[in-house]
């Protein structure tokens, strides 16, 4: 059984830029019903959840899409959660990667900025790791990169549900305030695990 990650800050620790009711909604209904759902679709298993998405075809066809999509809830927002911090600066290796790869952090911060405004409907827009390179990609629903064999260490939910309360059809603010609570070393770390 698979349960709910428990934040390791509080509800409210994320504010003004995102506000403590959208985090408990988002935490305790959606993320708690990917869990139950996931959990639901899959039944006993041994695996992680990461390498049951990592490998979803292995999955029979019957169960495969509410795998796909609540197993990949259940990751994706794993991920997201554990990615937030207020005020954390880039530095170290990633941030010297990301210098390399995008040539400044801004122009960085500019094409993930528009990944994600660009995300048509529901989704997600991401920063990975693709054979030992960095790649911006996005997703739509609940889809993982990890089924592309892509390594995620950074992302941003776009769906509604994660802005709408405070930004309501203000994407692009929520995107923009984003920036200020991305947990660097925690995507540093992410980063050199590679
Ligand atoms: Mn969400």
């Amino acid at each position: 059984m698979f349960e709910l990650p428990k934040l390791n800050y509080k509800y409210n620790a994320l504010e003004p830029y995102i506000d403590e009711e959208t985090m408990r909604i988002h935490h305790s209904k959606h993320h708690q019903a990917y869990t139950d759902n996931f959990n639901k679709a899959i039944g006993e298993t041994e695996e992680s959840a990461e390498d049951i998405i990592a490998d979803i075809d292995e999955i029979s066809e019957d169960k495969r899409t509410a795998v796909r999509n609540n197993g990949g809830g259940y990751i994706n927002h794993k991920l997201f959660f554990s990615l937030l911090k207020k005020d954390v600066e880039c530095r170290g290796e990633i941030l010297r990667a990301i210098n390399k790869k995008f040539g400044s952090f801004d122009k960085f911060k500019e094409e993930f900025g528009n990944a994600a405004k660009t995300q048509f409907g529901s989704g997600w827009a991401w920063l990975v790791v693709d054979e030992g390179e960095l790649k911006i990609v996005k997703t739509s629903n609940q889809d993982s990169p990890l089924s592309d064999g892509k390594k995620p260490i950074l992302c941003i939910d776009v769906w509604e549900h994660s802005y709408y309360l405070k930004y309501q059809n203000r994407r692009p603010e929520y995107i923009e305030n984003f920036f200020h609570v991305i947990n660097w070393n925690k995507v540093n770390e992410l980063f050199l695990e590679k």
